[in-house]
């Protein structure tokens, strides 16, 4: 090979190099402008109101059949349970109650009131639960509590309308203390109308005759000394809502 040859086949060498090269550059072009273009696709289809309500309607499932029934919380052994359970806060409490005249007052809708006796509650099916309760100050206990299911209660009063609306109202005889609690908590499997503690009757500072015991909510929404019971589609007044506190106070 002489040198011009020399030269001629290395320039030809470059030249298919750089033919494939270009190639190579253009099929990775084709590509990318491919994927860019089913990637901004699929972000639509996401972003799209119909697949959002999609999303939306699965976690609702996902919360109806996972969280509010079958999400209890966790509950101990009765041997758990401490025997001295801690008293806190007396606001309604107050000594100008006589129990022994007690009745509670469900209000089924304006002028349909029933007034039930302890007995009344005593008679429908008892649930029984030990739980780590929670002051939303920062203390907690496993606590033991008998009583009915709110559920049960209302089946057994054939609060099927009142069910419907959002709210339950819990207010102590002497409306001093109030409560308001947003219907699934109410009917939660969890929440009971509550009239005894580690197996006896309710001590008279733990809200004799009856209170509310939920394990889905912070300790403020179980009223002590239950008077009146409503149902509402607005918030009923909630006293610690009042004075700051989250409305739910969830767990
Ligand atoms: N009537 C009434 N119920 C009440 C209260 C109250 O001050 N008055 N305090 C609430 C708070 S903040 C808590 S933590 C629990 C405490 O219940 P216990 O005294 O049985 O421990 O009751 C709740 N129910
Ligand atoms: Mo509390």
């Amino acid at each position: 090979m002489n040198y011009k040859q020399e030269i001629f086949i290395s320039e030809k060498k470059l030249r298919n190099k750089t033919i494939i090269a270009f190639i190579i550059f253009i099929l990775l072009l084709i590509a990318g402008v491919f994927i860019w273009k089913k990637l901004r696709h699929q972000q639509q289809v996401a972003q799209s109101p119909k697949s959002i309500r999609k999303v939306l309607n699965y976690n609702e499932n996902l919360f109806s059949n996972f969280l509010s029934d079958e999400h209890l919380a966790k509950t101990y052994p009765k041997s758990a349970a401490v025997k001295n359970v801690r008293v806190n806060g007396n606001i309604g409490m107050g000594s100008d109650f006589d129990p022994s005249t007690w009745k509670l007052q469900l209000v089924r809708s304006p002028g349909d009131t029933l007034f039930l006796t302890l007995d009344d509650i005593k008679a429908l099916p008892k649930t029984e639960i030990v739980f780590d309760f929670k002051c939303i100050e920062g203390w907690s206990q496993i606590t033991y509590w008998g009583g009915v299911k709110f559920s049960d209660f209302a089946a057994k009063y054939n609060l099927n309308a009142q069910t419907q609306m959002k709210y339950v109202g819990l207010v102590t005889p002497d409306k001093r203390y109030y409560v308001g609690l947003d219907m699934p908590s109410i009917l939660h499997p969890q929440t009971i109308l509550c009239y005894e503690m580690n197996g006896k009757p309710l001590p008279m500072n733990q809200g004799y005759p009856l209170r509310l015991m939920t394990t889905v909510k912070y300790g403020i929404k179980d009223i002590k000394r239950i008077g009146t019971i409503f149902f509402s589609n607005e918030r009923p007044p909630d006293y610690w809502y009042e004075r700051g506190y989250d409305y739910y106070s969830g767990l």
